[in-house]
């Protein structure tokens, strides 16, 4: 896969016009989001811009080692730019708190990979095949001839890495392995990456995957699985949500498992739900009727109240999926 030439025509010309640029991205930050935003941020600097990255959170804790993180804000240092750019993002309102800085600017660019995509933007980078935006912000880089250093290649490297479940997913494409092959001889650190992201749980969160395994729930012939983790079990864990990360794949990972979901209370009354599934079967269109989104085969969405009222709306929600596909 190649960038169409007009769109990195015009992916210059929007960089050439601008000379302070603030960049964005989607509350609860994964790699590809923080990968894509620092890296495409490293590359701005390069070329002489003043860049800014605000996000609504500020990095978890396995995403600590990208180069730069430390300057994620809140907030921008001023009002104006001459040019926004939002990441990995499907939506303004995934913005969080950041978003009315992204209303204001005069020009705007979105880059992403999310279907469906409602975003707005002057410029629209969008590719849906894509596994991931870093692939396609490196794939602009290289269509470019544009010199990318380690800590850039990093972070991109980060985010397709993250979005392909460590090329893994059905989403891992030759261009994603390409890709990734020449991020890694332009200096990318892959056994960092492997190490803080892969081999980096907390006593807190293995203690709190085996409660979830231990009382996981099964249906329709174990074909759907699912698990609730209520604000007593974080307790008990010591553990947070960011804790919970990759257990809904643990659910998956079962060989009858096709659709999977963890919900979880980490603060009393507010309930996260992530949903996972295997090939065919469509968790993006189940996290929408309730307000989420995501992929075909990764999505989330969120509740509030009691945990026991979500995860019958859940797997009533599963059970549809499962049966009309
Ligand atoms: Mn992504």
């Amino acid at each position: 896969m190649t960038i169409d030439a007009t769109l990195v025509q015009a992916f210059q010309q929007e960089i050439a016009r601008a000379k302070t640029i603030l960049i964005g991205t989607h509350l609860n930050p994964d790699g590809d989001a923080l990968g894509s935003a620092l890296g495409l941020a490293l590359y701005l600097e390069s070329q002489g811009k003043a860049v800014e990255v605000i996000c609504h959170h500020t990095a978890p804790r396995n995403l600590k080692f990208l180069p730069t993180v430390d300057r994620v804000s809140l907030t921008p240092s001023r009002e104006d730019f001459d040019l926004g750019i939002i990441v990995d993002l499907d939506s303004f309102e995934r913005l969080g708190s950041t978003a009315p800085y992204f209303e204001k600017q005069d020009r705007l660019m979105v880059i992403d990979h999310h279907v469906p995509h409602e975003a707005p933007g002057d410029l629209r980078i969008i590719d849906t095949g894509s596994a991931a935006t870093a692939l396609i912000i490196t794939l602009l880089l290289q269509e470019m001839g544009a010199e990318i250093s380690p800590e850039m290649a990093t972070c991109f490297y980060t985010g397709i890495s993250t979005d392909t479940g460590s090329f893994r997913f059905r989403n891992t494409t030759s261009d994603a392995l390409k890709a990734s092959a020449l991020l890694l001889e332009c200096g990318a650190n892959l056994e960092q990456v492997s190490e803080e992201i892969f081999q980096n749980r907390q006593l807190s969160s293995a203690r709190l995957l085996g409660h979830a395994l231990e009382t996981m729930k099964l249906d329709m012939d174990d074909r759907l699985a699912w698990s609730c983790l209520s604000n007593r079990d974080f307790e008990w864990a010591h553990a947070t949500d960011e804790d919970t990360e990759g257990f809904v794949n643990e659910l998956l990972s079962i060989e009858t498992v096709q659709i999977a979901a963890l919900l979880r209370e980490a603060k009393p009354g507010k309930i996260r739900c992530s949903l996972r599934s295997r090939r065919g079967f469509d968790v993006a269109a189940v996290a929408r009727e309730f307000g989420g989104g995501g992929h075909m085969n990764a999505a989330g969405c969120n509740f509030e109240g009691d945990l026991a009222d979500a995860e019958h709306q859940v797997v009533e929600g599963m059970r549809r999926c499962l049966a009309s596909s």
